[in-house]
């Protein structure tokens, strides 16, 4: 309480991963809250987006989920909270007795705080299994693995604030920060840009970002490869290679010289659709300035090569000495406002808080110590597997905060997937195209009704602080994990706070055991941070890196044509992406009327000479179709996009685009191929959405 003053709490805006802090006052009524602005707020000093500004109008909607819901034949009744928690643990211990402890999936939420998915993973492994994971699965999993093997840690190299001092260009592959970080590009890059930071962007559609892009590499969708490669043999042809670094601090040269041995400039240049010219006044831009940054998205990381993709970036920035300064580096801006502090603590199949692998015996053993039971040793299935799964290994399902009816690829698969499945429980705030297929829903308290911490894209970590009374008979997450945790397993779940639960996680994470709560005060703290007082690193690798022998690790890759391509039947890439004014698939954005009178509904761009051949006119419907399904939207004639590219949005469970995308995966991240399907456009007149 001593953070409240007269004007409210300061908390965190629950959107995106840039960690704005905001102040929130509460209104009359219960749920009624609203923002003013926090001038001292450490990222964003009192600046929100329209997103931020509006995030008060879903907090006190009357759509919000107010009682415990329990299916009954097509219908859901209203139920106590005793009836719903007896029928989640009671379905919990019949699936692991008649099925085996791996027939539950467990998914985690980025808009839920540390505490939270730290329990939730704790629970999924006291139940005995590894099958627990996050939407970093579909976001940057591949960024993940990438950066984790070759120079150490899972996340951005640099700061927000060193990038915007330092860095005299800016590499920005796959992501639209102007749009989907606008607080980090308005505040830090954009200020960059405007100086002199020379801007080079790599995207199939123009979008807000390339207003401040000296160059734009208006490339096809998934050949980053190839346009990487052509910039690696440019800069090696021209002696560009910082050969110190190269010598003292990183290994995998000759894998990557080898790879471009007998590459083809110009026929590389000719799949990407790019002047050969542009991609090497790019290289030579990036190459030849002080200090040059990347910044990568999912335009890199969701594609089925969406691993080596990264790491061909890592092989710019080891080669060209980018890498362990300020203003360098290899930087993934994070998706969601929690999504780097939910794979931290250790929601994922493949590691435990802190990112100690599973099947590292010693480390387990630490975490046993702590716990009072050994987390299982096997890795589990990610959550797309686990939907992928269902009616077959996995019978039931706990869901908390994530909505894979929508944002799940092949969306018609995942609808018989769930529908096969013996149980589901969600616990969400809005009643979702998930929720709906459930036989028990929890309706949980918002972003501004509890406390807890989040984790920034730099790595900060930030409390969160309650603004309002519990609206109906919602209950937080904590609550309801912690009841449903001590129901099932006696110990090990009874927390009083966020804070305690805080002070047992920062005993099992090395990187977090340095942070108190009363530390992180209004200013949080960067990890990692491993003694108290640390102040924890705004950049990381001055040194060396966080490898088994401390150097960089550079590997060639070639190309990989996406899995599916397109032919005469189905002749356009189909690539989703998103928007300013919306957030992921729409539970929040498309409640709040200030960001709907913006963009009302769903559609898709096409360029002016492909609706020319196709007969379509702008603000036509049509039907979008690829082999696993089909969508009706409106067509955007535009040439933003890619002429033989078309592009839309996620964001509106109304015209779903996921169920046309392609379930390929990363081999190694397991990552979707959000962004490159082979697709058709349909021009049927009088065609609506929902048809
Ligand atoms: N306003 C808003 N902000 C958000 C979100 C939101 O939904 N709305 N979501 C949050 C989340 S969860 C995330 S993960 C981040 C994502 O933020 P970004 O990484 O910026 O994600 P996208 O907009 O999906 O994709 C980025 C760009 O990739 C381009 N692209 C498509 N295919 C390719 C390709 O093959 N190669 C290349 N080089 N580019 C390609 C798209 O045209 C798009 O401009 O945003 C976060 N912030
Ligand atoms: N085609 C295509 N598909 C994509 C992508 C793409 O670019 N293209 N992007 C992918 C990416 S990057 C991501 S991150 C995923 C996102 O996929 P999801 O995580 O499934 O999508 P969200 O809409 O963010 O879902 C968050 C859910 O949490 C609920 N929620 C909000 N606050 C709380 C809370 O406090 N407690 C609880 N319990 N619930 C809460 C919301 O109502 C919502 O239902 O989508 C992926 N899907
Ligand atoms: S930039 Fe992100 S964190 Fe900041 S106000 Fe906008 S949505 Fe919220
Ligand atoms: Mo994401």
């Amino acid at each position: 309480m001593s953070q409240e003053s007269e004007d409210g709490v300061h908390t965190i805006c629950p959107y995106c991963g840039v960690g704005c802090g905001l102040q929130l006052q509460e209104g009359d009524e219960a749920g009624e809250v609203n923002i003013k602005p926090w001038f001292d707020a450490p990222v964003n000093e009192g600046a929100l987006c329209i997103k931020g500004g509006a995030a008060t109008e879903v907090v006190d909607h009357e759509e919000r989920l107010k009682e415990p819901l329990i299916r009954d034949g097509d219908e859901f009744r209203e139920a106590s909270w005793e009836e719903a928690f007896g029928r989640v643990t009671d379905e919990m211990e019949r699936i692991r007795e008649e099925h085996s402890r791996n027939a539950m999936g467990f998914f985690g939420s980025s808009k839920c705080t540390n505490e939270e998915n730290y329990l939730l993973q704790k629970m999924a492994r006291r139940y005995g299994t590894n099958n627990v994971d996050n939407c970093t699965r579909m976001c940057h999993a591949s960024t993940v693995a990438a950066l984790r093997a070759s120079l150490g840690a899972g996340a951005m190299t640099n700061s927000m604030q060193d990038l915007r001092e330092e860095a005299d260009v800016y590499w920005i592959q796959g992501a639209n920060p102007s749009e989907q970080h606008p607080i980090a590009h308005s505040k830090y890059f954009k200020q960059a840009a405007l100086e002199d930071t020379f801007v080079v962007q790599i995207d199939p559609h123009a979008n807000k970002t390339t207003r401040d892009a000296d160059l734009h590499l208006q490339l096809k969708p998934g050949t980053d490869i190839p346009l990487l490669n052509i910039v690696l043999k440019t800069v090696l042809d021209n002696d560009w290679v910082d050969e110190e670094f190269l010598d003292e601090r990183t290994e995998g040269f000759d894998d990557v010289a080898e790879t471009l041995e007998n590459f083809d400039l110009e026929e590389a240049a000719e799949t990407c659709g790019v002047p050969l010219e542009d991609i090497q006044t790019a290289a030579e831009a990036y190459a030849t300035a002080d200090n040059a940054a990347i910044f990568t998205g999912m335009g890199m990381s969701q594609h089925a090569c969406g691993t080596d993709n990264v790491q061909n970036l890592i092989n710019l920035a080891l080669m060209t000495g980018n890498v362990g300064r300020p203003g360098t580096g290899v930087n993934p801006l994070r998706g969601q406002n929690n999504v780097q502090g939910t794979c931290d603590v250790g929601t994922m199949y493949n590691t435990l808080p802190g990112y100690i692998p599973v099947d590292d015996d010693e480390k387990r053993a630490e975490v046993a110590d702590v716990w009072g039971f050994e987390p299982p040793a096997d890795e589990g299935l990610s959550n797309v597997e686990i939907t992928q799964a269902a009616g077959d290994q996995i019978h039931g399902l706990y869901v908390m905060g994530e909505n894979p009816v929508i944002s799940e690829p092949n969306g018609n698969e995942v609808v018989e997937n769930l529908e096969r499945m013996e149980f589901i429980v969600v616990q969400d705030i809005f009643m979702t195209d998930t929720a709906e297929l459930a036989d028990v829903v929890l309706p949980a308290t918002s972003w501004a009704e509890r406390g807890g911490t989040v984790t920034n894209t730099d790595r900060r970590v930030q409390r969160m602080r309650a603004a309002t009374r519990v609206p109906g008979n919602t209950k937080h997450d904590l609550e309801i994990l912690s009841e449903v945790g001590t129901r099932l397993f006696d110990e090990g779940f009874e927390f009083d706070s966020a804070e305690d639960i805080f002070e047992e996680l920062r005993q099992v994470m090395p990187i977090y055991h340095g942070i108190t709560y009363d530390d992180l005060g209004l200013e949080g703290i960067h990890w990692p941070c491993y003694e108290e007082g640390d102040e924890g690193d705004p950049y990381l690798y001055e040194e060396s890196f966080d490898t088994e022998n401390g150097l960089g690790k550079l590997r060639g890759v070639r190309h990989q044509p996406p899995k599916e391509v397109e032919d005469a039947e189905y002749p356009f890439v189909l690539t989703t992406a998103r928007l300013e004014e919306h957030y992921n698939t729409g539970t929040m954005s498309t409640r709040s009327p200030t960001l709907m009178r913006r963009t009302g509904e769903n559609f898709v761009d096409i360029h002016p000479d492909d609706a020319d051949s196709l007969g379509v006119e702008d603000e036509e419907y049509v039907k979008l179709v690829s082999r696993r399904g089909e969508v009706v939207v409106k067509a955007h004639v535009t040439d933003d996009i890619k002429q033989g590219v078309i592009w839309s949005t996620t964001h509106f469970p109304d015209s779903p685009i996921n169920r046309l995308t392609n379930d390929a995966l990363d081999p190694v991240a397991k990552i979707p191929e959000y962004k490159a399907s082979a697709a058709m456009v349909d021009v049927e007149p009088n065609a609506q959405p929902g048809d």
